[in-house]
């Protein structure tokens, strides 16, 4: 990535009215390192607790005795804290606004409404035999109910794992199973783009791999006709008729689970992150009010999907916690036309809006006109999320789509942190395209070279973070092991983040990417070793290597070598198949962007593939291909050049 050596001052409008200007950073910064544990102590009030903690804060990285305990006598419940605390004063104000994909679709669900809602719902979960502690998967398009089921689990002590919709069943089929769910909340379809997306079909073909779901909660949305399977599958607004309306919330100790998500490793398949109640919930209020500068009445848009960790604590919990206004969008930038965003921006009055890098760049690509024929006069702040974001990017958003009035937040933080780690605060931090500037509070950043020694000042590395925090990751649902083994044990004692990172002289930092075989496509997460099997397991070959590289809009492009099986030959044919394929195993989002066939792979003598070279030709950059003396057979290099598929 360029380096940009702008630097945009806080605007003095902003630093006034802002929760922390520069000074009260540094303090609240300075106590949260010196005094943890006081500090969090003081900030786990934020949060309505039922029975208050004690202890704050126990917790251990030493890989032999490995622990995460923040709060861990307390007592709460997370849908009373964003729901219920809120009725007394705020019964009426507007907790989701919901925009449907078509833009005449549109709700305003109160807190009162949603009390409601959740009420209902959770009586649902319980009628269908669902209790504390039971996982229930989520395969739900962005709609109002997607929240209401998130906040009806957590009402009765559920744990949710949501599936994005855009993961074939397949994929979901693994899911749920790894974590054993008896019940799978979806709708009868989704709308994406004017197109309707077959989930309910979808379920149907993953329980043939998942045997042990007793049933299938679906709520109807675009009332299209679905199968339903007598005895298994139930019409949400069917079962809510017979069930009372109220629901008493479970009182949950802060650290029973709250969600599961699977995210992709640089190994094997997909780690189920595990999420606890009191330290997350602080940790997301927290980081959604400092961060987003967020202040009653403001109307706050994270364009994500729930699908992900970002629409987790981001359109739900965060901000419900915090009494906010949040958007809720079910659609795609372009549709009906690139001008969607903005548009939606201008009805609803956003005043904060939070998006991913690929998002602006396929926007930027769409021309200014999109943006201008529409006011934007209501946003105040906006923010960026998912991957590193080029500063051309960053500028244009900066400059077309806020005027050069908002301040962007770029805030890089992972679906095993919870919530955001490395962010600017608005009215304290001067900006620098493509820097996500400075910690969090509480956020002890570092710096290690590859033996793990902590490098100061101006430096550039692997980063990780030396000190526990609230919204940590407490372990991957049923392999604690492997929470130990991918995170701790590299760097003795301290997180591995598994990106790269440089810290410049006024010590920012600036996030690389990635440093293990994990890929950003389009700000998600792919392990390159999913797409592989994925790969080989089509009848007609015998191997395949994946790779990232750098792609215009999605950031990085899938970039797939494979090996035939001796009597098959290659063919643009079989290159289409196998994108089609790797679509119906994984998801679209899996899809590869270019095949090249390739008769041998690069391998060492003890077998093992050197993906560097691989990565290199992919970027069409083979003048500097290092070392390949230690290549079994030298050859496989130059016919892997003369068919690359990425030619400048
Ligand atoms: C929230 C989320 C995590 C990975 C992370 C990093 C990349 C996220 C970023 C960023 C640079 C930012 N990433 N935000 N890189 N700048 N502002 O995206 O979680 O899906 O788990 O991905 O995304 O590489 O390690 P997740």
């Amino acid at each position: 990535m360029s380096v940009s050596q702008t630097k945009y001052k806080v605007p003095e409008s902003f630093a006034k009215n802002a929760l922390v200007d520069e000074t009260s950073y540094n303090d609240m910064y300075r106590q949260s390192i010196e005094d943890n544990e006081a500090f969090w102590a003081e900030h786990g009030k934020r949060v309505s607790w039922s029975k208050p903690y004690s202890r704050v804060k126990n917790t251990s990285w030493d890989k032999d005795d490995l622990h995460v305990k923040w709060y861990e006598d307390g007592e709460l419940n997370v849908a009373y804290n964003c729901i219920d605390r809120h009725l007394k004063d705020k019964a009426n104000e507007v907790a989701i606004i919901w925009e449907g994909d078509d833009p005449k679709d549109c709700r305003h669900i109160t807190y009162a409404e949603l009390h409601a809602q959740v009420c209902r719902f959770a009586n649902v979960l319980k009628s269908l035999d669902v209790k504390k502690g039971d996982r229930v998967t989520l395969y739900l398009p962005m709609i109002p109910e997607a929240a209401f089921a998130m906040l009806a689990c957590a009402r009765i002590g559920a744990v949710h794992s949501i599936v994005f919709a855009g993961f074939s069943p397949e994929a979901l089929a693994g899911r749920i199973n790894d974590c054993d769910s008896r019940l799978v909340i979806t709708a009868d379809e989704g709308l994406r783009g004017g197109k309707t997306i077959p989930l309910k079909s979808s379920v149907d073909q993953a329980l043939k791999h998942a045997s042990d779901v007793k049933n299938v909660l679906v709520v109807r949305h675009t009332s299209n006709d679905v199968e339903m399977v007598p005895n298994r599958d139930v019409w949400l607004d069917q079962a809510q008729e017979h069930v009372a309306l109220e629901c008493e919330v479970e009182p949950m100790n802060a650290e029973d689970p709250l969600f599961i998500l699977y995210t992709s490793g640089s190994t094997g398949k997909p780690k189920g992150v595990l999420h606890t109640t009191g330290g997350y919930l602080v940790w997301a209020s927290m980081t959604h009010e400092y961060v987003f500068d967020y202040k009653q009445g403001d109307i706050y848009w994270c364009s994500a999907d729930v699908g992900w960790v970002t629409g987790h604590s981001y359109i739900v919990y965060g901000p419900l916690a915090n009494a906010a206004t949040t958007l809720m969008f079910e659609g795609v930038p372009t549709y009906p036309d690139a001008s969607r965003f903005w548009q939606v921006i201008d009805k609803h009055n956003v005043n904060i809006f939070y998006t991913a890098p690929t998002a602006i760049r396929a926007l930027m690509g769409q021309g200014e006109a999109f943006v201008k024929q529409t006011s934007r006069k209501s946003l105040r702040l906006l923010g960026s999320v998912g991957e590193p974001i080029n500063p051309e990017a960053w500028e244009w958003y900066h400059r077309v789509v806020g005027e050069r009035r908002c301040p962007i937040v770029d805030t890089w933080w992972q679906t095993e942190t919870g919530g955001i780690m490395i962010t600017p605060l608005a009215g304290a931090t001067d900006l620098k395209p493509g820097s996500a500037t400075l910690p969090f509070f509480g956020i002890k950043p570092e710096i290690v070279d590859a033996e793990g020694k902590v490098l100061e000042g101006p430096a550039e590395g692997n980063l990780v973070i030396a000190e526990s925090w609230p919204g940590q990751m407490r372990t991957v649902y049923g392999d604690h092991q492997r929470f130990i083994d991918t995170y701790f044990s590299t760097y003795k004692g301290k997180y591995f983040t598994g990106d790269g990172c440089r810290r410049d002289e006024d010590g920012y930092y600036w996030i690389t990417g990635r440093v293990d075989d994990v890929i950003n496509v389009s700000g998600h997460r792919m392990g390159t070793a999913e797409v592989e099997s994925a790969l080989v397991a089509h009848a007609e070959v015998s191997e395949a290597a994946v790779v990232g590289y750098p792609h215009d809009i999605k950031g990085q492009g899938i970039y797939a070598y494979v090996s035939l099986n001796a009597s098959v030959d290659p063919s643009s044919e079989l290159a289409t198949e196998l994108i089609k394929w790797v679509r119906t195993e994984i998801g679209p989002i899996a899809a590869p962007d270019k095949i090249q066939f390739a008769p041998g792979l690069p391998k060492t003598r003890s077998g093992k593939i050197m993906r560097r070279i691989l990565r290199k030709i992919a970027e069409d950059d083979f003048s500097n291909l290092g070392d390949t003396s230690t290549l079994a057979d030298p050859a496989v290099v130059d016919n892997l050049i003369a068919n690359r598929q990425n030619k400048k």
